[in-house]
């Protein structure tokens, strides 16, 4: 398998970034859907800005305000023993029967803008902000979906209440308009196909769930992209494999002359976050043709080892132009780089099933 790996990786890193909000930080410029529109690529960034915390002892923790134009900030004490610091991404409260109390930043979408897909500049001003209940912990890892004339954009929206995936559509990338939650929590990594199969609508998803079963990936149909049933369990973990841990979609599914490819994330269950795809039947996606048994991209570059949250790499979106596929990926919850693969290659490279 040969990866190419942009010369100019991380090509949008946080320092290029300015903070939206006052008095906070930019930590993360990470997890992109990707979209070509008007001869240009954009990135539609998770930004992730913190508080910065004048004290070393008190960690401020950001919660969106749907009726204040700035997020609260809440005060969390280092040596208070009910709240535990060490995933850098969350705080835990080890009292809470979910464990869960804060995340300690705010993700928002930005667009970052480019003529050759390799130099980006990035737009002053969010393009899709929190807002309403549902979203006071932010919105996150946003994925793209071209169907006609429109980009159907979908993200996780974070709360206290859970974590759902929520649409929005835009027409020329500047003004959005809202459709809601499509997928109740705990769920994230939906992918909506391109374009319908048998008259249906597909979209893989992916259940967090609690109570019996593990994290791994579904998929649903609708007839309009707002309702989504007849539910199937497509693809599960693999013990002692790059996805015994968790597993979720990836890059907005593609067609190719096998079928419909998708590029999904697996992780080990020490959180080691690798590329590998999935091949699915052309005339019914429910049905898993082939995978990889080795993943096609995982994180070997510094930059993709170190960062904020080390050894991730996480696509939300692609470019596929004949036989290359530009794939945009998050790496270590921090910049954005971009590596090239062939098609007929990664197809080569699967594992196919009798
Ligand atoms: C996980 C990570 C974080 C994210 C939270 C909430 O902890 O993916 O980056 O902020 O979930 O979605």
């Amino acid at each position: 398998m040969n990866v190419y790996r942009y010369e100019e990786n991380p090509l949008v890193t946080p320092s290029g970034v300015k903070p939206y909000l006052d008095g906070f930080e930019v930590i993360g410029a990470f997890n992109a859907g990707i979209a070509g529109h008007d001869g240009e690529v954009l990135m539609l960034l998770r930004v992730a800005e913190r508080p910065v915390s004048p004290d070393p002892g008190i960690v401020l923790a950001p919660v969106c305000d749907p009726n204040a134009p700035a997020p609260r900030l809440v005060e969390l004490r280092r040596d208070d023993p009910r709240y535990d610091f060490s995933d850098p991404r969350v705080v835990r409260d080890v009292t809470a029967d979910t464990g869960f109390a804060y995340l300690t930043s705010i993700s928002y979408i930005r667009i970052a803008r480019s003529r050759d897909g390799r130099r980006f500049t990035v737009d002053d001003e969010p393009f899709v902000y929190p807002s309403g209940p549902l979203e006071t912990f932010g919105i996150e890892d946003p994925r793209v979906t071209r169907i006609g004339d429109t980009h159907y954009l979908y993200f996780s929206a974070v709360s206290p209440v859970g974590i759902g995936v929520s649409l929005a559509s835009t027409e020329d990338f500047r003004t959005v308009k809202r459709h809601g939650m499509i997928f109740g929590p705990d769920n994230k990594d939906v992918l909506i196909f391109p374009e319908k199969v048998n008259g249906k609508y597909y979209a893989l998803h992916r259940p967090t769930v609690r109570s019996v079963g593990r994290p791994e990936i579904w998929i649903a149909e609708s007839d309009n992209l707002l309702y989504w049933g007849n539910h199937k369990h497509l693809a599960g973990l693999r013990e002692g494999m790059w996805d015994s841990g968790r597993i979720g979609g990836g890059a907005v599914p593609f067609r190719t002359e096998k079928g419909w490819l998708e590029l999904y994330h697996g992780a080990t269950k020490e959180h080691r976050y690798s590329m590998g795809a999935l091949l699915l039947d052309p005339d019914d996606p429910s049905r898993v043709i082939a995978r990889s048994d080795r993943p096609l991209l995982e994180p070997e570059a510094e930059y993709e080892r170190n960062g904020f949250f080390g050894e991730v790499v996480f696509s939300c979106g692609a470019l596929v132009e004949g036989d290359t596929v530009r794939m945009y990926y998050g790496v270590a919850d921090t910049s954005m780089a971009c590596a090239e693969l062939r098609v007929s290659e990664i197809l080569d490279s699967l594992t196919y099933f009798g």
